[in-house]
């Protein structure tokens, strides 16, 4: 089956909207994508017929909310393929559920000169919380480079690997360069010392799919709202090990067997990792995401996305004065580019009046900009919803661009 992309259209009503009297162009995907009308029926649906508390009601509605949260959990569950549904926590974002790991991990695992190996071209996300863990604990943040072409140098990263690293975190997919990690490679090698491995799929989980248990990673973190999923979702998977042994984070409802100001038992998972009322209806849209996801398939979307990404590369190359920010073996959905020495801001205010938006800046991601002494890139992301004509009108206006800056 391909995807048949005038059905998919259809099926996201904000790709109807104008912008400036012109069509919308969106080119920004791997900031969010687009929600189809499914996923936003049943959010709708939810607080018409469902909304009610979790895991806490004995009456008929608190039942049914509950019966549809945990049937979003095992959604995401047989999407990822983990063992178990008790496997999947439900948080608010990547960033909560990697600010989950650096914390819960860091308490239990973390001590005075331990290392954490991080890469260069991770997200703010995947390093800052790593950063406050280290200096709370007296730890050592070790980064992996990556060469010219936006590609992790693998040697290094064998070298950095050692009795002291406690943990590895890396993404699986770059959302500044598009790079494809070789995640496999990156977690085998850490195995082999014993090292586990947390994979940051925020930009890889909607593009080219997830088996946690084929790459064997101990844990992975994605938000949902890149997925065609609500905003305030995301998940952090992890081995039930592990997860076991990570004291939890936050503390409140939910989390706890029994509270008493002699001792507090905590409940088990995947609950004492989900203080609080959760956010329930988003979970739900999330499950629905993941249908949409799941009815297209994860293969028919990549092989889809690919060929824009090629054709997309291919006509951009075209524009005189293009340089492409990241041109490793293998890339997914993204491409950042700078045209001559235009400001990338400058060109994405007029690529807005045209209609067309993308991303302009550090892109969260400011050591990758370092490298490449960038103030920033324009980033074009793709999804399943875009098409060729599309991009055929991002040259179109970018031609006209380099020109009026000529
Ligand atoms: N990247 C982008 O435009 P949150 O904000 O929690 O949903 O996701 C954080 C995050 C973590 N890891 C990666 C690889 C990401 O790309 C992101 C979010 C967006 O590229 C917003 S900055």
């Amino acid at each position: 089956m391909s995807i048949n992309i005038e059905e998919v259209r259809k099926q996201f009503p904000i790709l109807e909207t104008q912008v400036y009297n012109k069509p919308l162009v969106y080119f920004d995907s791997a900031a969010t994508t687009h929600k189809p009308q499914r996923v936003i029926d049943k959010i709708d649906e939810v607080y018409k017929t469902l909304n009610s508390n979790i895991h806490r009601g004995v009456h008929y509605l608190s039942n049914q909310a509950t019966l549809a949260y945990e049937e979003a959990r095992n959604k995401v569950q047989g999407f990822i393929n983990a063992e178990h549904s008790h496997q999947v926590i439900f948080t608010s974002g990547a960033t909560a559920a990697i600010n989950l790991v650096a914390n819960s991990f860091g308490e239990t695992f973390i001590n005075e000169g331990d290392e954490i190996v991080v890469s260069t071209m991770e997200h703010h996300s995947n390093i800052v919380p790593w950063q406050l863990l280290c200096q709370r604990k007296k730890a050592v943040l070790k980064v992996i480079p990556i060469n010219q072409d936006g590609d992790l140098e693998m040697e290094a990263y064998k070298s950095l690997l050692s009795d002291k690293t406690k943990i590895v975190a890396v993404t699986h997919v770059s959302n500044a360069l598009g790079t494809v990690n070789p995640i496999q490679d990156v977690i085998d090698l850490a195995h082999e010392k014993n090292i586990p491995v947390m994979v940051d799929a925020s930009q890889s989980v909607q593009h080219i799919g997830i088996d946690v248990q084929k790459m064997d990673c101990d844990l992975l973190v994605f938000s949902g709202h890149k997925i065609y999923g609500p905003t305030g979702t995301g998940v952090c998977y992890g081995k039930e090990d592990l997860l076991n042994q990570m004291v939890p984070w936050q503390g409140g409802g939910e989390m706890i067997h029994k509270v008493s100001f002699t001792e507090t038992t905590y409940n088990e998972l995947p609950f004492k990792f989900e203080a609080g009322t959760p956010n329930i209806a988003g979970a739900i849209g999330l499950g629905e995401a993941i249908d949409f996801v799941s009815e297209l398939g994860v293969d028919n979307i990549a092989a889809y996305e690919d060929e824009l990404l090629q054709y997309a590369t291919n006509k951009l190359m075209s524009i005189e004065g293009m340089r492409i920010i990241g041109t490793a073996k293998k890339k997914s959905s993204v491409i950042s580019f700078l045209i001559n020495d235009i400001h990338p801001f400058d060109i994405g205010t007029l690529l807005d009046r045209m209609g067309i938006a993308v991303r302009t800046g550090h892109h969260c991601a400011q050591p990758i900009m370092d490298l490449y002494e960038i103030p920033g890139t324009l980033r074009a992301s793709i999804a399943v919803y875009n098409t060729k004509e599309e991009i055929d009108q991002l040259v179109a206006a970018l031609t006209k661009v380099a020109v009026m800056f000529a």
